[in-house]
């Protein structure tokens, strides 16, 4: 039911798992797979070896081609956790988000992780009650994932406080709070703080060795926007107001900032992906003993 690529199965130690949400349905169409492709490339360049992650033709691919990337598009199911045997079974193409894609890490031995932001608690619960499956599944997967902290069109406190219960250890990378996504700074406190790449990987091995499960390494991007939230709270409202819900909350609120904001927060999303899929390639390149 899995099907491992040539390039991943020798390298399992070094290699770094990437999600297809943020492909399919984080961009404009046509443009994530660019974003998909790029992750891929600054894995590689830090020493690590990248597998896109996604369901295809009744088999969940660990190390997607880019010809199969390509047919991720708006598409595509959203495929969590609790999707993935669905997905198989009938046949669909499905984008794996975070949860889903750790929940392949975590069947094959996949370590290392990268995407944009975790989710997480959304604004308003518990109404509705909407808690993303992404923090139940880092809390059950052995795997270290690199992200600009949590969406901030969540409620990233409660999303953090949410993480200590779940015994998720959330790493500051050079910072001693979680960045808030598009923004570096203003976020909760974090767990504990990593100086470098090498730090971080020490950090993950004693966590595994000592039983532990998942854990956050919140990387502030390198050029932040810190003037978003007048739209995100504008977008939330869009959201509330058109009766969207679910899993397509997310989707909505992205594509209406990209939109609002004129590309900002869409090159700010590009850039940040990039960055913490290159972080996470460096990280898997000293983990496995490099
Ligand atoms: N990071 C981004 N863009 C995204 C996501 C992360 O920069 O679109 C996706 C991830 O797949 C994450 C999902 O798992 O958003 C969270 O969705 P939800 O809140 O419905 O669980
Ligand atoms: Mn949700």
């Amino acid at each position: 039911m899995i099907r491992i690529g040539d390039e991943v199965a020798p390298a399992l130690p070094d290699v770094v798992a990437l999600e297809t949400t943020l492909v399919a349905h984080g961009f404009p169409p046509g443009e994530g797979v660019e974003v998909g492709l790029e992750s891929e490339r600054q894995v590689r360049a830090a020493g690590g070896v990248p597998a896109t992650i996604g369901v295809l033709d009744g088999e969940i691919v660990v190390g997607l081609t880019e010809d199969e990337l390509q047919r991720f598009d708006a598409a595509a199911r959203k495929v969590g956790p609790r999707d993935l045997a669905v997905a198989v079974a009938q046949r669909a193409v499905g984008a794996t988000t975070v949860g889903g894609t750790l929940a392949v890490a975590k069947q094959v031995g996949i370590r290392w992780m990268a995407t944009g932001g975790l989710g997480g608690v959304h604004r308003g619960f518990p109404d509705p009650p909407d808690v993303s499956a992404d923090l139940s599944q880092l809390a059950r997967t052995p795997a270290l994932v690199v992200s600009s902290g949590v969406k901030s069109l969540l409620d990233v406190p409660a999303t953090a406080e949410l993480l200590e219960s779940l015994g998720v250890p959330v790493l500051g990378y050079g910072v001693d709070t979680l960045p808030l996504f598009y923004a570096a700074a203003g976020g909760p406190p974090v767990s504990a703080r990593v100086d470098g790449a090498r730090e971080a990987a020490a950090v993950a091995q004693a966590h595994w060795e000592l039983g532990g499960a998942g854990l956050l390494l919140g990387r502030p991007p390198d050029e932040p926007l810190d003037d978003v939230e007048p739209l995100i709270e504008q977008a939330l409202r869009a959201a509330h107001d058109q009766r969207v819900h679910g899993q397509s909350v997310t989707p909505f609120v992205l594509s209406y900032l990209h939109r609002e904001s004129g590309g900002r927060t869409q090159r700010a999303n590009e850039d940040l992906i990039a960055q913490n899929a290159r972080l996470a390639g460096e990280i898997a390149a000293i983990g496995s003993g490099g």
